[in-house]
């Protein structure tokens, strides 16, 4: 029988990846998506057609029930957020009720429509924050930096409550820095690569910048859907850390893009206090052990075969968008 699946965020990065994976394996799409004044679906243009788009947002419970309602599904994956730490500051009340409360929203639908529905949520290692050991894993206690990485410590324990108090087959993937060319142009990977190719063509001069120094573990976000979908394939429900066991700072990846290009950053990058963060998260650095041995997943892009991809991506979208405006 065709399984059926309902995804939150369809619109976002992960939310398309996780869609054409699932698609592949023929599964039933359908999508939760929010109104807005113009549709956002550059990253599911080319799979629009497969997909069944329910409108509904994360703070609407009504909505959520009905989507599950009319989806039926067999696995929920929860991708839906305000996802950007930074703007965690500026819009602290929203990022909390969104990226918190909106996981119980979900899960409450899931709960009294179709509570043998399989559910994944997105958590974050954001939640590890100021950590207190180093390589993080599963058993890592949380000390989150941000208004986002707050909300998300409340999403990871609602999933876990619901798991225990109503035997929910609820996972929390505690997922490390994953990007793509489809990652949204605020975050630092695709900021960089996005300025990288505009100097390149000369369509920008410097690129303003925040904390070099803070080290993340940067995957590529294609492998890491997968394991959001093994972690529904289990015959029991957990909590998996995925992440690729490398740190790099953003330094590093400011210098990978520009000589790629065959650049020198010094020359471009300026500093600017307004990309500096009020709480830093310094180090980041995950254990996958788990997921490696009960899920049997393993990345397979590179760190900086991942940034290569990103600017070579951005490169060829701005050229196509500048033979556009001749003709
Ligand atoms: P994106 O920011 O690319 O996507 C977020 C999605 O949430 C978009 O589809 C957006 O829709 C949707 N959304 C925002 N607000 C609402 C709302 N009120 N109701 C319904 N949908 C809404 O995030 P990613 O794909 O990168 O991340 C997916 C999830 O994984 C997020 O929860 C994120 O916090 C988490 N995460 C991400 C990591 C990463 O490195 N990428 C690492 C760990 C966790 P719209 O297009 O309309 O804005
Ligand atoms: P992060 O990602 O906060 O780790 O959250 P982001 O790419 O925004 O920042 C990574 C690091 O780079 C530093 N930095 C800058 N960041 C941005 N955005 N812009 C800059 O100019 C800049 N200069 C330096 C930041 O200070 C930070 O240390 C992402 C999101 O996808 C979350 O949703 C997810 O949960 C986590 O990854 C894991």
């Amino acid at each position: 029988m065709t399984k059926r699946a309902l995804i939150t965020g369809i619109t976002g990065q992960d939310g398309s990846y996780l869609a054409e994976l699932l698609l592949n394996k023929g599964y039933k799409v359908y999508g939760l998506r929010r109104r807005t004044s113009t549709p956002i679906m550059e990253n599911i243009e080319h799979i629009k057609n497969e997909i069944e788009f329910i409108e509904g947002d994360l703070m609407d419970q009504g909505s959520l029930s009905h989507a599950v309602n009319v989806s039926q599904p067999d696995e929920v994956y929860n991708l839906a957020a305000q996802s950007f730490v930074g703007t965690s500051w500026d819009q602290p009340s929203l990022t909390g009720q969104l990226t918190g409360i909106g996981v119980t929203n979900m899960l409450e639908a899931v709960r009294l429509n179709k509570p043998d529905a399989k559910f994944y949520q997105a958590s974050s290692s954001e939640m590890f924050g100021k950590v207190v050991e180093t390589p993080q894993k599963e058993t890592t206690p949380f000390y989150p930096r941000s208004p986002y990485g707050v909300a998300k410590v409340y999403g990871h324990w609602i999933t876990v409550n619901y798991r225990e108090s109503y035997n929910m087959f609820a996972c929390s993937g505690i997922l490390f820095n994953h990007e793509s060319p489809r990652r949204g142009v605020e975050f630092v990977t695709r900021k960089v690569t996005d300025a990288v190719a505009k100097i390149k063509l000369g369509l920008q001069t410097e690129l303003r910048m925040g904390n070099l120094d803070a080290k993340r573990d940067w995957g590529f976000a294609g492998d890491y859907v997968k394991a959001m979908w093994l972690m529904l394939q289990q015959d029991k429900p957990d909590d998996f850390v995925i992440s690729t066991g490398e740190t790099h700072t953003v330094q590093e990846l400011v210098e990978i893009a520009f000589s790629y290009v065959g650049l020198n950053w010094q020359d471009y990058v300026v500093i600017d206090p307004k990309f500096v963060r009020p709480a830093e998260v310094d180090l980041l650095l995950g254990d996958c052990s788990k997921a490696k041995e009960k899920l049997g997943w393993k990345r397979e892009v590179g760190f900086e075969q991942m940034i290569r991809m990103m600017v070579d991506h951005d490169l060829e979208r701005l050229q196509k968008q500048a033979q556009a405006e001749l003709v």
